[in-house]
């Protein structure tokens, strides 16, 4: 039987985007499906009917809802290509003398992420990725080299759409 993949999405969402990235990496094929945040649809309350949020990922009729839990099931599932979660590292005392392929997976993705780190962060001002550049300027290379992959800068909203779309958002909810 075909896999049936649906995504229950709403399209400035960061949990939605990190599924969209996922699938692409992947090159699942699925059918993504917008909510109305404000009129959730009957699929979406009866797939996530505790918290009613999206994303949630549909696969032959089984609903995983949580996008950290959806990354991990679609890493698991389609595990035959792009590995987006460290393995965990095993207990098997076989696999555990010396530095097994998992270990060195899991020691080359710390030290990966460790890299990230920036020395004297100070908060940001503005939502724009520019006005980060001063004072993160690794996390902002990271972001850049991340958007030269197709599967992240087609799987993402433009920025000013979204910028313009949390600004009226902050105004409605009278943060401004
Ligand atoms: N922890 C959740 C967060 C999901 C979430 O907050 N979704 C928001 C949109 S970005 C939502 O559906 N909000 C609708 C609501 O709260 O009624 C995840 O990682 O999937």
């Amino acid at each position: 039987m075909a896999d049936r993949v649906v995504l229950l999405d709403f399209w400035p969402s960061p949990f939605g985007m990190r599924l969209r990235i996922a699938l692409a990496e992947k090159g699942v094929k699925y059918e993504y499906k917008e909510e109305d945040l404000m009129n959730k649809s009957p699929l979406l309350l009866q797939s996530n009917p505790v918290h009613k949020k999206i994303p949630v990922l549909i696969h032959n009729g089984k609903s995983v809802s949580e996008s950290v839990i959806a990354l991990q099931y679609i890493d698991e599932v389609w595990n035959d290509k792009a590995p987006l979660l460290p393995l965990i590292l095993t207990s098997n005392p076989k696999q555990s003398s010396g530095l097994t392929s998992s270990t060195r997976r899991y020691m080359f993705w710390g030290r990966k992420h460790g890299r990230l780190k920036e020395k004297n962060r100070r908060p940001h001002r503005r939502n724009s990725l520019n006005a980060l550049k001063p004072e993160c300027p690794k996390f902002i290379a990271w972001a850049k080299r991340c958007l030269e992959k197709e599967s992240v800068s087609k799987s993402l909203p433009d920025q000013d759409k979204v910028c313009a779309f949390v600004a009226e958002m902050r105004k409605t909810l009278g943060m401004e």
